[in-house]
């Protein structure tokens, strides 16, 4: 069987997913795409070969001869799409976050545990890498002992000037939270939001510093730095009783000229998580074919990620620590961390 998908929003991610589905994802075709943006969405069609063009997301997604749809445009959209996704009865990949507000998931989770079938998947591609799933690995092999902190950073060469302190918690340390989560097998309850003073007044740098604790007593701490110009690095360290479990980046050449060693950094997420982006759309699409789920995150995490992102912006506007506190989980998701 080929499943034909559709996406919408083709913007960098968009098109990304466009590529990795033509490329290299077996037994999947690229039926439409949809975009706000006409003149984007004609050029992402002639260089991916995408069959039509709709006129609309709500098109793409009624439409009878896609099977399945990616979700890719702007985070406020992601809710209201992934929502009609589950009224068609479609299997859907969104981009995370999956919504801006936590009872935006939650309608989410209502609409889909009502339909009886999980639907939707987050694209929290990390659970694919190959760095944090030995991560996990090792530290459950029991190597290592228990683990007791997690440190984490990430971070990106620049980003627009609208990309304030609230979007790097809403938008870049969503990934922390869900993989923090994954790795530990647990939830987390509290955070407190940190800020560095402002290196001049007009500086644009807004990096945030948050400490976070899980269900199962670790603590979390995560720096995002979306201007920190010299590369995108991200990295993880879980420190355990006896030993420590450290992310390597995939790097393939280190150059050595003028009495210097350098190994080259990615400008952005794209080269560094490209073989997760590839498992997890090839996992998606096999368990599409399969009749079963993908893996990866379900619509129950993207909502525990999204109440710590809530607590997060909370906890940043008022400068305490913030509990969080979920709501009561359907039976059919899985517990955290499986
Ligand atoms: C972006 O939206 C992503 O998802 C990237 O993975 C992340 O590194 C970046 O900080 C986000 O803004």
């Amino acid at each position: 069987m080929t499943v034909r998908v559709g996406i919408v929003g083709v913007g960098i991610m968009g098109a990304d997913h466009a590529r990795t589905i033509v490329s290299h994802v077996p037994g999947a075709s690229l039926r439409a795409i949809y975009d706000a943006d006409a003149k984007r969405a004609k050029e992402v069609a002639a260089e991916t070969g995408a069959e039509t063009i709709a006129a609309s997301p709500e098109a793409l997604i009624n439409d009878t001869s896609i099977d399945a749809v990616l979700i890719a445009s702007p985070d406020q959209t992601h809710g209201a799409l992934t929502l009609a996704c589950i009224a068609a009865r479609k299997p859907v990949l969104c981009e995370k976050p999956l919504a801006p507000t936590t009872t935006e998931c939650l309608q989410v989770i209502a609409a889909e545990a009502k339909s009886g079938k999980q639907l939707v998947q987050i694209g929290y591609m990390r659970r694919f890498d190959p760095a944090y799933v030995e991560m996990k690995a090792t530290w459950k092999s029991g190597a290592l002992g228990k683990p007791l902190m997690f440190h984490c950073i990430h971070r990106n060469v620049s980003a627009p000037s609208w990309f304030d302190s609230k979007m790097a918690i809403a938008n870049s340390a969503v990934h922390e939270f869900d993989i923090a989560r994954w790795v530990l097998d647990a939830d987390l309850t509290s955070t407190h939001v940190f800020r560095p003073a402002a290196s001049s007044p007009d500086a644009i740098v807004t990096p945030v510093f948050l400490v976070l604790r899980s269900a199962t007593g670790q603590l979390v701490n995560i720096e995002i730095f979306n201007n920190a110009t010299y590369g995108y690095d991200v990295r993880g360290e879980l420190v355990c009783e006896k030993g420590t479990v450290s992310l390597r980046s995939p790097v393939h050449t280190e150059t050595s000229v003028a009495l210097a060693q350098a190994i080259p950094y990615p400008a952005d997420w794209r080269p560094r998580f490209a073989g997760a982006y590839r498992l997890q759309n090839q996992a998606w699409i096999k368990a599409i074919a399969a009749g079963t789920t993908g893996g990866g995150a379900n619509a129950w995490d993207g909502y525990a990620a999204g109440a710590v992102a809530e607590a997060g912006l909370k906890s940043l506007e008022e400068g305490r620590t913030v509990e969080i506190t979920l709501a009561e989980r359907p039976g059919l998701y899985r517990p955290t961390g499986t």
